[in-house]
């Protein structure tokens, strides 16, 4: 009697913390909206490149794009983008390992959005594979990125991200030479879980394949405003 109790508490609980992100994500989306935003939320582990594919994106779209940046701790890598050329804000989440809609509601409010030239925000999620890949932010497109020095073997390990994407990046392919990632498989399977999904290989320190997906953004966010 008392596991039932505890259990129903459990699932009202984790509904009303749902059903508070999506009045947050569906708010975020209108703010973004009307402001001609388009926004990415780019989920990966720890290490797998996020901030380095951001900043190769803040050099081909410079004043178009405002990244909001999400840490346990630390504005490092705030202060990458800003380097880069972008306007970024750091949200420190202080332990929780994901941004929800609350979060990215408020880094909205301190931003500076009304620039003519401003048509993309990019949100780099905290570093992890699972949590982040339930919270909607209200973003257009999500991202999944893998780098592969962690195998290849990840996606079907963690499908509630990679079921979800609306992109595959596969990131740090000029370390491909060095070891025994294969590259077909990673996609067979993204694709076995998610058969629209886009896929692109690239090298965010080589600059490798960047255009290529930086003009994949940018074609989303022309037909969203043209
Ligand atoms: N060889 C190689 N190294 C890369 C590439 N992209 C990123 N790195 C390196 O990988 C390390 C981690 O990159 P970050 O961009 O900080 O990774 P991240 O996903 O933002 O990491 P967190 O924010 O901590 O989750 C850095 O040392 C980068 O220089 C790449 O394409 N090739
Ligand atoms: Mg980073």
């Amino acid at each position: 009697m008392c596991e039932e109790t505890s259990a129903k508490q459990k699932v009202e609980i984790s509904e009303s913390v749902m059903s508070k992100n999506d009045r947050f994500a569906a708010e975020n989306r209108k703010i973004l909206r009307g402001r001609g935003l388009y926004t990415l939320n780019l989920i990966s582990s720890p290490g797998a490149g996020k901030t380095t594919v951001l900043e190769s994106m803040a050099r081909y779209f410079g004043g178009r794009m405002a990244v909001i940046e999400g840490d346990i701790q630390t504005r490092r890598d705030a202060e990458r983008i800003e380097r880069a050329g972008c306007q970024a804000w750091q949200i420190e989440t202080g332990g929780a390992c994901h941004l929800d809609a609350h979060a990215v509601n408020h880094a909205l409010g301190h931003m500076d959005l009304d620039s003519d030239e401003l048509s993309l925000l990019a949100i780099e999620n905290v570093g992890n594979l699972i949590c982040p890949s339930g919270y909607d932010l209200g973003e257009d497109m999500r991202i999944g990125l893998l780098s592969v020095p962690e195998g290849d073997d990840k996606v079907l390990k963690y499908p509630s991200l990679f079921s979800t994407v609306d992109v595959l990046i596969i990131n740090k392919m000029d370390l491909i030479p060095h070891l025994d990632f294969d590259v077909d498989r990673a996609i067979e399977e993204c694709r076995s879980l998610n058969p629209d999904v886009n896929v692109f290989t690239v090298s965010a320190r080589t600059g490798e394949g960047m255009e290529e997906f930086c003009g994949f953004v940018e074609s989303g966010f022309l037909r969203n405003t043209g």
